[in-house]
């Protein structure tokens, strides 16, 4: 069996996610997710998350690519992890490529980074959101 780990906050799920997840688990069979706690997002990438953690892993937990969450809770804690849970491949998107490259050398795991997907982003939906000219009176133009 071919086991594959990334990690990320998964902050307002959306389709950028699900297609990083899918990619993900199609290069394996079981694939583990690290999702950062809401104490590492304020204190290490201060991320303030709109979701809490519970609800990430929630929402996480129900798709069908991933098999198992795990809490990030510091940046240096991912040999470990590919360790304990014997990850054959390191999977992350490519806004992070040559970032983790270092796992190579110091555990085995296979790094790949993957190409992100345009165009969407949980800060590109919280604009939006705040964007006031999309906001219709509820009236739609029949
Ligand atoms: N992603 C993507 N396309 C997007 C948005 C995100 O492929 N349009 C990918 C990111 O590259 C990342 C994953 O989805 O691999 C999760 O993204 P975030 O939740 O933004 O995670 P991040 O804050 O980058 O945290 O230790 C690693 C960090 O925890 C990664």
């Amino acid at each position: 069996m071919k086991r594959v780990i990334t990690y990320g906050t998964f902050d307002m799920l959306h389709y950028g996610h699900i297609n990083l997840l899918r990619r993900a688990k199609e290069r394996g069979d079981y694939l583990i997710v690290g999702l950062s706690t809401d104490e590492f997002n304020w204190d290490s990438k201060q991320k303030k998350t709109y979701f809490s953690y519970e609800k990430r892993k929630q929402l996480l937990e129900a798709i069908r690519y991933v098999d198992l969450v795990i809490p990030e809770e510091s940046w240096d804690q991912k040999p470990k992890d590919i360790e304990l849970y014997q990850a054959d491949e390191f999977v992350m998107g490519g806004d992070w490529r040559g970032k983790f490259d270092y796992l190579e050398e110091e555990t085995g795991v296979k790094v790949t980074y993957l190409d992100r997907t345009p165009e969407i982003s949980t800060t590109q939906i919280k604009q939006d959101l705040n964007d006031k000219s999309l906001v219709t009176d509820g009236t739609a133009d029949l």
